[in-house]
């Protein structure tokens, strides 16, 4: 392992014996959800990849270490602390040479899962093209990590906040399959369906499983399995549409950008929607995680 690397020593054993591990990420914890349902969330989504047969690592930065699954205390430690980095790609070695505490994004997540081998990782949205990506150059690391990460990603497909077509054109471009798991149309993360069409889908663990061991034996880099939101948890998406608009206002007002735009905008939506879409994606990050983990058991069995 490498020397940067603190791992759980469940996880580690899981990885050593090919069993089932899932990945799970900490901004979502720290930055994604208000607190107290963050720390709730942490631990639901640690369960319920258990309750489907995998061990859960959900990853952070801590003391000058990678840490690959956190102890009870450590997640509320995350969910709780005062100052929590943001941590991408590209603030991993200043936080890790710093000691501070970090969460780490997709795309901070999926550098460290993969140096761990963790081949399964479960998260809501990914982050990809902001609305004006086109001139702001707004893209989030997630979409270039994910073509140099070898990970299944279980998500709602993108943050409905973000520029679906635009994210799509880019993942295609950087070669990562965006596979409906369930659906033939990429999902809206609050809604069903983004109207999207996609090239690929597969029904079920087991196909999902087959997919990623053909990806995994020729191409480099990560897959979306992309799973639409529970069906009785959706919103229409007229409405997301307008409170997403209204948000946007509020942002630029605010002169509101960079790593800021997304937490700002989440809790913008969940302030606007009186909760509801706080609910939505508490109830899509469990089922994502339980997906991943029925996947992660598939794959573990060579089936
Ligand atoms: N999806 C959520 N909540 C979140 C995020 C995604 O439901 O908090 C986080 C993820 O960690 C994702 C990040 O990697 O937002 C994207 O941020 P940015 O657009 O700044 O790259
Ligand atoms: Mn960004």
């Amino acid at each position: 392992m490498h020397p940067l690397l603190h791992v759980l020593p469940e996880v580690a054993e899981a990885l050593a014996a090919g069993r089932p591990v899932v990945a799970l990420e900490s901004t979502v914890i720290a930055h994604g959800l208000p607190r107290p349902d963050n720390l709730a969330m942490a631990r639901d989504m640690q369960a319920a990849v258990r309750a489907h047969g995998a061990v859960p690592a959900t990853l952070a930065l801590m003391d000058g270490r990678i840490r690959v699954g956190l102890s009870d205390a450590e997640l509320e430690r995350l969910a709780t602390a005062r100052e929590v980095r943001k941590v991408s790609r590209r603030d991993l070695a200043a936080v890790l040479a710093r000691g501070e505490l970090g969460a780490t994004t997709v795309a901070g997540t999926l550098a460290c899962a993969a140096l761990a081998g963790i081949r399964l990782f479960a998260t809501g949205g990914l982050g990809g093209v902001h609305r004006g990506g086109e001139l702001s150059l707004d893209v989030s690391a997630d979409l270039p990590e994910l073509a140099r990460s070898p990970l299944g990603v279980v998500c709602a497909g993108a943050k409905s906040v973000l520029d679906l077509p635009r994210t799509l054109e880019v993942l295609e471009s950087l070669g990562v399959p965006v596979v409906g798991y369930g659906t033939g149309h990429f999902p809206a993360f609050f809604c069903q369906d983004s109207g999207l069409a996609l090239p690929h889908r597969v029904d079920g663990p087991r196909e999902a499983a087959r997919m990623l061991a053909a990806h995994f034996a020729i191409c480099p880099g990560g897959v979306v399995l992309a799973q639409p939101p529970p069906a009785g948890a959706c919103l229409p998406a007229t409405e997301v549409e307008a409170l997403v608009a209204e948000a946007e206002v509020e942002a630029r007002h605010q002169g509101v950008s960079g790593p800021a735009l997304t937490p700002f905008l989440l809790a913008r939506l969940v302030a606007r929607s009186g909760g509801r879409t706080l609910a939505v994606n508490q109830a899509l990050l469990l089922a994502n995680a339980a997906a991943a983990a029925d996947i992660a058991v598939a794959l573990a069995a060579g089936s």
